[in-house]
Parts: C-alpha cells; sequence; structure tokens
C-alpha cells in the first residue's frame, strides 16, 4: 500500500514535470508555407485547424510577423509548425520552427 503511493507520488511529479512542454507543442500548428513577401513582412500558410482561433478547418492565409526574422526560418514549400496571435484582429505570426 505504501509503496503504491509512492510509485502515485513519483508519476504525478513526472506529469507536472512534463506538462508545460507538452502544452506549448500543441500550440504549434502544422502549416505549409505557400508564400514569403519580405518585404510587405508578410507570409502566407497553409494550415490545419487552429481552434484558438475557432478555425476548425484548415485553410490558406496571409499573416503578419511578429519579428521580420521570422520570415528568414522559411520559404514556399516549407513545412512549418507555427504559433499565432490576434493583436486587434490581425494574425500575427509569433513562433516559427522547421517541422521535420
Ligand atoms: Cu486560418
Amino acid at each position: 500500500m505504501k509503496k503504491t503511493f509512492a510509485m502515485l507520488a513519483v508519476a504525478t511529479a513526472m506529469m507536472i514535470n512534463v506538462a508545460p512542454q507538452s502544452a506549448w507543442a500543441q500550440a504549434l500548428t502544422d502549416g505549409v508555407v505557400t508564400k514569403v513577401d519580405a518585404s510587405a513582412k508578410k507570409i502566407t500558410i497553409k494550415h490545419g485547424p487552429m481552434k484558438k482561433f475557432d478555425m476548425d478547418d484548415g485553410m490558406t492565409m496571409v499573416y503578419g510577423v511578429k519579428d521580420p526574422a521570422l520570415l528568414a526560418k522559411a520559404k514556399a514549400g516549407d513545412k512549418i509548425k507555427f504559433d499565432a496571435d490576434n493583436v486587434n484582429g490581425q494574425f500575427i505570426v509569433t513562433t516559427i520552427e522547421k517541422a521535420k
């Protein structure tokens, strides 16, 4: 009985440790870059569902970028994982990672 409790406590501690990282990973959305417009600081991404913006279906849309340096991380045709914010009705990409 005592041993079972100890194991449960260890398992719980492990879950708490892992939670923030997996929550962050879940926040990233899969997408494919269709266009990068460096001069306009815009990127067009065909992406899957993004629940936090009530985008239940995939779509292609133009995003602004938080930091123009993000545009150097991707080019048309690249598979990415990304996150975005809605800033006053404008969608702004905040994170871009190359998808494997
Ligand atoms: Cu969208």
